[in-house]
């Protein structure tokens, strides 16, 4: 029945509207600048859109810290801006997707407001996860979790009597409270926002953290080492799940949030679904695959392929185990290189393989190696959009921006910086303002040379106005690539896997318009393409009928 949703194949760019486009020139990014930037995306040659959080909050981190679900923060227009950006969307072919926070509200919703001011065991206090400490005084937390961003995952709060009190749970900031999803309130809350925006006419969800909001009963003590995210998932231990993650009770409300989104497809025609899409760093790839069902999710990041480093035995196994994982459900498989907690990838594959990769890079790390980086980013996304299924793009990737590295420390904004003791830089370096033209005061970023994160130098030269229409820029592969995709629907082909070994990858996309070969060569010799091979896109130059170390081709044989 959904063979041709769009979903199935659709490629997403995500925006963070903090760093996009800046109307009024406070440095900020904001829902009219985006408005002004949508023909940009449709040259692009994408499906649609995803932003990031513009909802009211405290912005604590970066507004994944929502105090109001159902309303725009001034830092980034008013709600008449986001219905105009909608419109403005449609009318130009391009679905709006926006992002669903549900593990945690803000510390300054009136939920948890009102919960400090009531009493412990209240009603108030139920929407959340507050407990008793442990010990004679309960000065002692609950359990032994860690936050994602660093310390403990519990704060003690002050009882209205002034008197010191239970702890609540946050597996993130303690200025971002976990809800419980226990109880129907809270879900009902959840079931009304999902209308709100649907009504608003937003075509789905980007569904924050979507394996984390049931807890394993008694909120049982868990391995300090595996605490992370990531490294509680590594499938260190696969008999048991971390009881903060990927709990088999999360699936129920995802099956409710189906069933609205369906009712929203009137016609029955799958052209008009509305969709969401899981962000559940979960694996073994078998288990991220239980998001993405006809009852559930239509879509799930898949994380494996982004972590994968530039390794061709790595690459081609994770590629195939995923895809087969997703295949064997109905599911198409969902690829992903960057987005705003990673290191960009024309910097990551510019680091040496070996080493454990960083959530942020400063300026007194080793440096990646930027035109190596580049140079590998070009060829791995030319493989991933080879590939079957739906891709997920990160604003300026499009672009071969690379993170800002060299990001004085007093700048950054990133919690994950301070939680962490300093230990981890943060992820501002991939979050700064994009660069849109190279002779305007902030790279034309917005009318005032303000940028909320300064941009590196090397921003200036690849500015979108540097790279539109010359031949050989990172932005003219990216648009040659989605419209031959397009022309050869080769999201809705199947994937065939081709005998490579060694240093190269090789995948056939069975497409309907044709057959598609990729070639990834991510050795240090040359690999010579069969015989009557007719390139389509070439991620680097070629040396007549040989593809260079580092560079991945399309062609037809
Ligand atoms: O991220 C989920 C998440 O836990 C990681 O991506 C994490 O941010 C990273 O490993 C820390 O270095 C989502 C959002 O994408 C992220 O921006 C939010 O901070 C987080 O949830 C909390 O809402």
């Amino acid at each position: 029945r959904h063979a041709d949703a769009w979903w199935r194949s659709a490629v997403i760019y995500q925006i963070y509207p903090r760093s996009f486009a800046d109307h009024d020139g406070d440095g900020m990014g904001d829902l009219v600048g985006i408005t002004s930037r949508l023909p940009y995306l449709r040259d692009l040659g994408v499906d649609a859109v995803w932003l990031s959080p513009f909802y009211a909050s405290p912005q604590a981190d970066a507004g994944y810290d929502v105090s109001d679900y159902r309303a725009v923060d001034p830092l980034f227009g008013r709600l008449e801006d986001a219905k105009a950006m909608v419109a403005r969307a449609h009318e130009l072919g391009l679905r709006v997707i926006v992002d669903l926070v549900p593990n945690h509200t803000s510390d300054e919703h009136e939920w948890f407001r009102a919960a400090l001011a009531a009493a412990p065991g209240s009603p108030e206090r139920e929407r959340y996860m507050f407990r008793d400490g442990k010990g004679p005084d309960g000065s002692e937390p609950p359990n032994n979790w860690e936050s994602v961003f660093g310390g403990r995952a519990w704060t003690r709060v002050t009882e209205p009597d002034g008197s010191p009190g239970q702890w609540y749970l946050h597996l993130f900031d303690p200025k971002q409270p976990d809800l419980n999803w226990e109880l129907p309130e809270v879900r009902e809350e959840f079931e009304s926002i999902l209308r709100f925006w649907l009504d608003l006419g937003v075509d789905g969800f980007r569904v924050d953290v979507a394996h984390g909001l049931i807890k394993e009963a008694g909120l049982p003590d868990w391995d300090a080492e595996l605490h992370l995210l990531g490294a509680g998932l590594k499938g260190e231990s696969t008999d048991r799940r971390p009881p903060m993650w990927d709990q088999d009770g999360v699936h129920e409300v995802y099956e409710s949030w189906r069933r609205i989104l369906n009712s929203y497809n009137e016609t029955g025609d799958s052209a008009g679904d509305r969709i969401m899409c899981a962000e559940a760093w979960v694996t073994p790839v078998e288990r991220a695959a239980r998001y993405v069902r006809e009852t559930e999710f239509h879509q799930a990041f898949n994380f494996d392929f982004l972590e994968t480093h530039w390794h061709a035995d790595k690459l081609r196994e994770v590629i195939r185990a995923s895809y087969a994982a997703n295949d064997s459900v109905g599911a198409p498989t969902t690829w992903v290189l960057s987005n705003h907690d990673v290191v960009r990838h024309a910097s990551r594959l510019g680091l040496p393989i070996d080493q454990p990769r960083p959530n942020g890079i400063g300026a007194e790390d080793p440096q990646p190696d930027t035109e190596l980086g580049l140079r590998r980013a070009r060829a791995a996304t030319t493989l991933m959009l080879a590939l079957p299924g739906g891709a997920y793009i990160y604003q300026g990737e499009e672009l071969g921006l690379p993170d800002h590295t060299t990001m004085p420390d007093e700048v950054r904004q990133d919690p994950t910086w301070e939680r962490s003791g300093h230990t981890e830089k943060g992820r501002d370096g991939c979050r700064v303002p994009m660069p849109w033209e190279a002779d305007r005061p902030g790279l034309g970023f917005g009318p005032s040379e303000q940028t909320w994160l300064p941009q590196p130098e090397s921003y200036r030269a690849l500015a979108a106005d540097q790279q539109a229409g010359v031949p050989g820029s990172t932005l003219e592969l990216y648009r040659r690539m989605l419209q031959v995709r397009r022309e050869l629907s080769m999201g809705q082909g199947s994937l065939l896997l081709e005998e490579s070994t060694g240093d190269v990858v090789r995948m056939v996309n069975d497409a309907r318009e044709a057959r598609v070969q990729v070639v990834a060569n991510l050795g240090t010799d040359p690999v010579d393409l069969p015989d009557g091979a007719q390139v389509l896109v070439a991620s680097g130059a070629l040396d007549g009928t040989r593809v260079p170390s580092d560079t991945a081709v399309w062609f037809t044989a």
